[in-house]
């Protein structure tokens, strides 16, 4: 067994309470004009700047440090053409039966339907996939823990890098997705998690009213 060596922990000057409550009211601000948006322009969105956003989900903690994820990132149109008609294949089954009355209702509001449009508009596609296990070279399983708990975490990351950036993204899952394993032919250990498109709003992009719970609502103070 090896011991890790550990080393100082590097942290930000300490903020006086008053500075502290500003500095997190601004945050909540920012943070609360993020949206999920399903219209995208074709502008450009460097690749550079999308890796930077990718690492920093992948700063995110995990399950033994195992850090059990993949992130494709996607360009190519051909790719995102097919990745939307398996998509839409999916969804229209969904949206057909799969989804029962309560569910269809629930999501009445959101305008949404079987067609992915973003899904080709958008400039990048990236498809986060969780990895139940690791391969090793020699084939052996490597196991992962909290797989499912870390790659959420990092999906959280990963969709406030995105808003920060000053881009828009919308957590899609046109489930059943394996089809994405098979189209990006990722190997055995590679599960997929959730397939994000990434870029710019466009001109004429809406989102539909909505409102957040209260504090009241969601906290629980002891
Ligand atoms: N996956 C479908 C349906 C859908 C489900 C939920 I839960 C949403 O919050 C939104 C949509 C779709 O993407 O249209």
């Amino acid at each position: 067994m090896t011991e890790n060596k550990h080393i100082p922990f590097f942290s930000l000057p300490k903020k006086t309470d008053n500075e502290l409550i500003d500095f997190t009211n601004s945050y909540l601000e920012q943070a609360q004009k993020r949206r999920s948006v399903r219209f995208f322009s074709d502008d450009h969105v460097p690749k550079q700047a999308i890796e930077n956003i990718i690492m920093t989900a992948a700063s995110a903690p995990s399950g033994a440090n195992k850090q059990p994820w993949t992130f494709v990132a996607i360009q190519d149109q051909n790719l995102k053409l097919q990745i939307r008609e398996a998509a839409e294949e999916e969804e229209k089954l969904n949206y057909q039966g799969r989804m029962n009355k309560e569910w269809l209702n629930d999501l009445k509001e959101f305008g949404t339907n079987w067609q992915k449009e973003f899904l080709t508009d958008a400039p990048w596609l990236i498809v986060l996939f969780r990895k139940p296990f690791d391969l090793m070279p020699n084939n052996e399983k490597s196991q992962n823990y909290y797989v499912t708990e870390s790659v959420g975490i990092a999906a959280g990351f990963l969709i406030k890098a995105i808003h920060d950036a000053g881009l828009v993204t919308l957590t899609h899952t046109p489930s059943p997705m394996q089809f994405l394993e098979k189209i990006l032919k990722r190997p055995m250990n590679e599960k997929a998690f959730l397939l994000l498109p990434i870029g710019y709003p466009s001109h004429n992009a809406t989102v539909p009213l909505l409102t957040k719970k209260t504090a009241n609502e969601v906290i629980e103070w002891l």
